[in-house]
């Protein structure tokens, strides 16, 4: 018998890669997908199956989090042997902007999932795996973190997200059920959302390159991150759900890279030599020198010569409209529990995730150069 689960949160980054990776597996993926006036669903179209097929393996309900008998008639049909809560106002800066709205669909989300699986008597049957993330750590209190290091959150979205998780482990220590917090540091791919800090520099460099954007302004440039690939990360959310009994794991690459390192070697990747030169909000990156070879090998040659022009000049600028009320200024993860209990081991370092993200954007922004200038870039786009 194949085996069932429910992903809320089906359309973002993490949602897309598991359920690929759990149809390969043999499951029946259903997933919540909330009314958007336009079609969302661009990661997971390559999954979609026409409705009026039979014995479909991926499935698709209106739903939304905030919406607490939409959430337990969902789950009263579907009866998942798993369901994997990734649904999430995900964006920290934008938490201070919607704290309310960050805290019913992270924190009370959370609390309507473990309720309806309780209501319904499932408590035995359905697993559950919470999205809980590297923020609840937030003003470090111990370096590197693991699963025992005391929390801090330091913003709405790290303060719903904490209530998310304790009442995880509250529905576990009180009903006996099988529900499980994954603290995931930052996990990023090609597919991350094009405001996240990777995806904003390896989209904007990729432009840059190519000729179709001045320069980039960004936020705070210090802070550390301990970056791992999506694809990594959500085999790890599997591995959680198939233990004996039901545990919290960190999930961390136990290496950490400012941001303004981040951009250096996202440049790099393509041949370019950037150097950081002041300090603060006037702080800047300048294009020092490229090597003519690996840029011609991963932009292409027919941009090399306007590229070459452009040695000198500043592409990279702060704007403190970024800044967060409150930062977490490092996070790097100790994952020794998910290595030694899960088997779980990462494939990608940071220079293979660049690599992957890089290739992906060029590849998307000679497309949409190619659109934009009507074919002007024709053979560019072909090369
Ligand atoms: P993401 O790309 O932002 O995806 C979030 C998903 O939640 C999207 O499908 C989104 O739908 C959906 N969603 C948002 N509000 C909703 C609502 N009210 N009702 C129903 N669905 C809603 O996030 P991600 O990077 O895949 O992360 C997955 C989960 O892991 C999130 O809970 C995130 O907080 C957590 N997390 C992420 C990281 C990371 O580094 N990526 C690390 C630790 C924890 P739309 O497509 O309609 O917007
Ligand atoms: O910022 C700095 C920013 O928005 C990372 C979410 O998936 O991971 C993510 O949260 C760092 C911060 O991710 C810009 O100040 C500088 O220090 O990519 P981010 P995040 O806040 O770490 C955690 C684990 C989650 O759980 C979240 O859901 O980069 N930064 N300049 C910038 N950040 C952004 N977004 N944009 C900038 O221009």
């Amino acid at each position: 018998m194949s085996k069932t689960a429910l992903i809320t949160g089906i359309t973002g980054q993490d949602g897309a890669y598991l359920s690929e990776f759990l149809i390969k597996k043999g499951y029946t993926v259903h997933g919540i997908k909330r009314r958007a006036s336009l079609f969302n669903t661009d990661r997971i179209d390559h999954l979609y199956q026409d409705p009026h097929l039979d014995n479909r393996n991926l499935i698709l309900h209106y739903g939304d989090m905030t919406d607490s008998m939409n959430l337990t008639r969902i789950i009263s049909e579907i009866q998942p042997d798993e369901i994997y809560n990734l649904a999430a106002q995900s964006h920290v800066k934008v938490s201070f902007d919607t704290p309310e709205y960050t805290a019913n669909v992270d924190g009370l989300g959370t609390l309507r999932i473990l309720e309806a699986v309780r209501l319904l008597g499932l408590t035995q049957k359905t697993r559950i795996y919470q999205a809980s993330t590297s923020e609840l750590y937030g003003l470090v209190q111990e370096v590197p973190q693991r699963e025992t290091t005391p929390f801090y959150p330091r913003s709405p979205y790290a303060v719903a997200k904490m209530y998310a998780y304790w009442i995880t482990v509250n529905y576990r220590e009180a009903y006996n059920m099988f529900a499980c917090n994954g603290i995931l540091f930052n996990h990023e791919s090609p597919l991350r959302g094009e405001t996240f800090v990777t995806r904003k520099v390896t989209r904007a460099l990729s432009r840059i390159a190519l000729g179709i954007q001045k320069e980039v302004y960004m936020g705070n440039l210090s802070s550390r991150r301990d970056w791992g690939h999506a694809k990594d990360y959500i085999k790890a959310m599997y591995l959680i759900l198939q233990q004996d009994a039901p545990d919290d794991y960190v999930i961390a690459t136990g290496v950490t890279t400012t941001i303004r390192d981040f951009i250096a070697k996202a440049f790099a990747e393509i041949g370019v030599k950037l150097d950081f030169t002041g300090k603060g909000a006037d702080e800047t990156g300048v294009i020092a020198a490229v090597d003519a070879a690996i840029f011609s090998e991963k932009v292409g040659e027919s941009y090399l010569a306007a590229f070459k022009q452009r040695i000198g000049e500043k592409v990279v600028k702060v704007d403190p409209q970024y800044f967060r009320p409150t930062e977490v200024e490092l996070l790097i993860g100790d994952a020794s529990k998910s290595r030694s209990r899960l088997g779980w081991e990462p494939k990608y370092d940071l220079d293979a995730l660049i690599a992957d993200m890089m290739a992906s954007d060029i590849k998307t922004m000679k497309k949409e150069a190619y659109l934009k200038d009507g074919g002007y870039r024709i053979l560019n786009y072909f090369e």
